[in-house]
């Protein structure tokens, strides 16, 4: 009796730990941008999605503008497995790996064709690199292309100099300090704060995050110099994600797919639909100089140069591939 209890028990727990989840769950889920800004109503989406095909058996819950783990912190949570997953700027692994910072190089690749076959090319070095650490891609969305925002008109990059300019990542950083501003490094949600204070007077990024930032309250200048297209990234600790059931993994795997196509065909309307907004709401709107747009590209192509020396052979062959 007792030996058969004891092997009745040693095969149930057996049959616990080897069955996939068979309960629901709730994944908590850090992202960084506000409600407002388009990335974060695709992930809402995305989240709703994944509830309906699985008829709520996976919750995943957001909690956005940096509210559960600071922007910088997201990508180490979910390698951790703190959280089962999460959204990031994805150039901001560049620190580990150039190959994550390939779509903030300044004017490689600057429309939605070229971000899409850059995206291709980057796509399976940055997957091998997440998969090492136990991560693996959801999917990944495109900004608009980022422009220049000022307090004033800029002709040439010499105008540039000295000023106090907002930055969101190391690349953006290197590429302020080449054109002889100041760069600091501020999270979206604390734009605002940060123009209203002083400590900053210029910066570059999409329409966008001018519009979730009203701009026009404290700065009157849009330069559309369309200089890059980073993404945001969704990823997920693969520890979670296999310990879903078939039925669920494959949901996430499928709401994935769909919240990719509608980021990107929503990141290509926001263009134009944010520069108008930025123009309804009083900030003077302007095509570069020539002689601005040719020093940007200056500084871009030796931001280049710097890149493939650091990323070696791994970076020219995902080049090359983009090249293609
Ligand atoms: N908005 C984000 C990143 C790129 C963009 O367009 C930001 O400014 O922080």
């Amino acid at each position: 009796m007792k030996h058969t209890l004891t092997t009745t028990i040693g095969a149930l727990v057996a049959s616990i730990a080897l069955s996939p989840l068979a309960h629901s769950a709730t994944w908590d889920m850090p992202t960084p941008y506000p409600d407002t800004n388009f990335h974060t109503k695709n992930i809402t989406e995305f989240a709703e999605e994944v509830a309906k095909i699985t008829d709520g058996e996976l919750e995943i819950k957001l909690h956005t503008a940096g509210s559960l783990f600071k922007h910088p912190e997201i990508s180490k949570a979910v390698r951790s497995g703190q959280v089962p997953a999460g959204e990031f700027f994805l150039s901001l692994l560049a620190n580990e790996n150039p190959a994550f910072g390939a779509d903030s190089l300044p004017f490689l690749a600057t429309d939605y064709d070229q971000a899409t076959a850059l995206w291709n090319a980057q796509k399976p070095v940055i997957e091998a690199l997440l998969e090492e650490q136990g991560m693996q891609i959801l999917f990944s969305v495109p900004w608009p292309p980022q422009g220049l925002y000022t307090t004033k008109p800029i002709a040439t990059v010499d105008d540039l100099k000295g000023l106090k300019f907002r930055t969101y990542n190391a690349t953006l950083e290197r590429f302020a300090d080449l054109a002889g501003a100041a760069p600091t490094q501020v999270e979206a949600p604390d734009i605002p704060q940060a123009f209203s204070t002083g400590r900053v007077e210029a910066m570059i990024t999409s329409p966008s995050t001018g519009v979730d930032s009203t701009a026009w309250d404290f700065l009157t200048h849009y330069t559309d110099i369309q200089a890059w297209i980073p993404k945001n990234i969704v990823i997920v600790n693969t520890r979670a994600i296999r310990k879903l059931d078939d039925a669920t993994r494959d949901a996430v795997m499928s709401a994935a797919a769909s919240a990719e196509a509608r980021g990107w065909a929503a990141s290509q309307e926001e263009t134009a639909t944010n520069v108008q907004v930025l123009k309804d709401n009083g900030i003077i709107v302007v095509e570069p100089s020539e002689e601005l747009q040719n020093g940007l590209r200056e500084i871009g192509a030796a931001m280049l140069d710097e890149w493939r020396a650091e990323a070696g052979d791994a970076g020219a062959a995902m080049l090359d591939a983009y090249a293609q």
